[in-house]
Parts: structure tokens; C-alpha cells; sequence
């Protein structure tokens, strides 16, 4: 469903708050309404200039605001579109054209897949070749002044391949864009990470950070990040999981698998908040592909 918010639901939400009734209620009936939870939290967050954390299942609910959403707010209502499998009739394998890929894990909130056997073993083994001669400290993308620098937070190093830049690649380009229905202009260049040990990705979100004053400079190639596909290229032997701490869950490397979240909008109720908790022994080789909300050039 395509759900968008209104001036009209954007009042709702004032005069339920007005009226006492606390934001989760709020979201709460706008979840029985059939709006989609994250919409209707964007849309709380957005109205109250709150955050919130969407209730558990089952959560107690002290009192109820009206369900009188105007039919009028809801009907034009949409959400952004996404990359995302196409999982309906929840099917445990997918077609990734030149690849039958493994669903292994799902979550709702935040939005994320865990694939088995996204790449072969020899994909694995080709990347990390092709980019081990070009492995450099890894730096991050500063928001405050749109440019890049080293981070204690990421010890870890790495490289970029640019996009098609070689055969393995616009091989692999091609069965995310096919996997997440998301076309190939809108990635960015695979990066290739490689940890050794005691070297980690303290949590951060992947999007940018629209309060940051290089955020706009940053987002005029291609609009925000809307998703992050992490790739492990091998496995290494403790630590080194993929931590998303606000669900508690993290994502242990094997080689060929892949973590993947989506974030339709930047903000910290997406629950995307991740790390790349420290390796222990061993090294930890991914390749990450950030998808963008439009054609990045
Ligand atoms: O290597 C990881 O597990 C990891 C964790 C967090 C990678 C990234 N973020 C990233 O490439 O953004
Ligand atoms: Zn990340």
C-alpha cells in the first residue's frame, strides 16, 4: 500500500496528543487503522518531534485515543518505496538470477534479511584477491564537512571498487540488484573490509545524518542511503558478528552469507543502529553495498 502523510493526519496526531493520550497509544491506533508501523512512527516522530520505540507485541495499552482517522488521511498514504526481497508466501529460497539464494533469518523491525549463499566460495576468495593489493585504513564519510577521515571508531581496512569496475563485480551487482529489487545505477561501489584482530565498527547508523551540515553536499549524488547489504567473505574464528544492539541480535560471518536492512527514512526508529563487534582470532573479511534512493552517479 502506498501510504503518504497528510496535512489532515498530521492534526489527528496533534489532537490526540492534546487530548492526553501518550505516542504509543497514538501509534497504536494508527497501527489497528492499517497504517504501517513505520510510516506511523515517521509520522509521530515527525509531528511530536519525539522518539519512539514501537511497543512489544502484546504490550499493555492503558487507554485508547479515537479510532476516527479521516478515511481521506488514510486513502492517499504511502510509505518510500525500498529495496527488499520479494518474500511473500515466505519462501526459504529466492531467485537472485544467476543464483538460488537462502533465506535464513527475517525481522520486521528493523527491516533485515539474512541470506545464506549469496556468493560462492570462489566469489568470496575473488574479491578479497582483487582487493587485498588496494587495502588501505578504512575512513568514514564526515558529515560535518562532507569529506572522508579516519575514525578510531573503524579499525578496520579497506577499498572501493567502482561500480562494474571488473567481471566478479558487475556479476555481483547484478544478483543484489535482481535479489533486492533495486537497480544497479542506484549502488554505490562495492567496499571491501578486511579486520584483524582486536579491529572492529563501533555501532552507527549507515544513512546520513540530516542535521549534519555535509549531509546535502554528501546526498546530491544519489539521494540518502536507504540500504545496506553486508557480504562476509570468510569466517572468522570468534567474534566479528554484525551487532544490531537495539534488538540485540548479531549476525555471526560464514563465507557466501549476507546481512541486509533497509531504512526508509533517517532516523533512529528505524532501528538500524549496527556494528561490527571486535574479531577475536582470526581476520574477518566483508564486502558492503550501500543501495541509495537514487541514481548514483
Ligand atoms: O563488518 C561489519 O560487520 C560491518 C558492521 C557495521 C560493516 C558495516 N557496518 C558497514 O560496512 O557499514
Ligand atoms: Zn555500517
Amino acid at each position: 500500500m502506498v501510504q503518504q502523510v497528510t496535512p489532515e493526519l498530521r492534526r489527528w496526531i496533534v489532537a490526540q496528543s492534546r487530548a492526553g493520550f501518550t505516542p504509543a497509544s497514538v501509534l497504536q491506533a494508527m497501527t489497528d487503522a492499517g497504517w504501517d508501523e513505520t510510516v506511523a512512527l515517521e509520522a509521530l516522530e515527525a509531528t511530536l518531534q519525539v522518539q519512539l520505540t514501537p511497543q512489544a507485541p502484546g504490550g499493555e495499552r492503558v487507554h485508547s485515543p479515537r479510532s476516527d482517522l479521516a478515511e481521506g488521511a488514510v486513502a492517499t498514504a504511502t510509505s518510500p518505496r525500498l529495496p527488499h526481497p520479494d518474500l511473500r508466501g515466505s519462501p526459504h529460497r529466492v531467485d537472485a538470477g544467476d543464483r538460488i539464494v537462502d533465506v535464513l533469518v527475517t525481522l520486521r523491525r528493523p527491516q533485515l534479511v539474512v541470506f545464506g549463499n549469496l556468493l560462492s566460495a570462489a566469489e568470496c576468495e575473488g574479491l578479497i584477491d582483487a582487493a587485498r593489493p588496494r587495502m588501505s585504513r578504512s575512513l568514514t564519510v564526515e558529515t560535518q564537512t562532507g569529506g572522508e577521515a579516519l575514525n578510531a571508531d573503524r579499525t578496520s581496512h579497506g577499498m572501493f571498487f567502482r561500480r562494474g569496475e571488473i567481471e566478479l563485480v558487475s556479476r555481483l551487482e547484478a544478483r543484489i540488484a535482481r535479489l533486492l529489487n533495486w537497480p544497479v545505477s542506484h549502488g554505490e561501489g562495492l567496499q571491501v573490509l578486511h579486520y584483524r584482530p582486536g579491529a572492529e565498527y563501533k555501532p552507527h547508523y549507515d544513512y546520513f545524518d540530516p542535521r549534519e551540515p555535509g549531509t546535502a553536499n554528501i546526498t546530491r549524488r544519489g539521494g540518502q542511503r536507504v540500504g545496506t547489504l553486508v557480504m562476509y567473505l570468510n569466517e572468522p574464528e570468534r567474534g566479528g558478528g554484525t551487532t544490531f544492539p537495539d534488538v540485540g541480535l548479531e549476525v555471526l560471518p560464514q563465507r557466501g552469507h549476507a546481512v541486509f536492512f533497509a531504512y526508509g527514512q533517517p532516523l533512529p526508529s528505524t532501528q538500524t543502529l549496527h556494528g561490527g563487534a571486535p574479531v577475536l582470532a582470526g581476520d574477518k573479511w566483508v564486502a558492503t553495498k550501500w543501495l541509495r534512493e537514487r541514481e548514483f552517479t
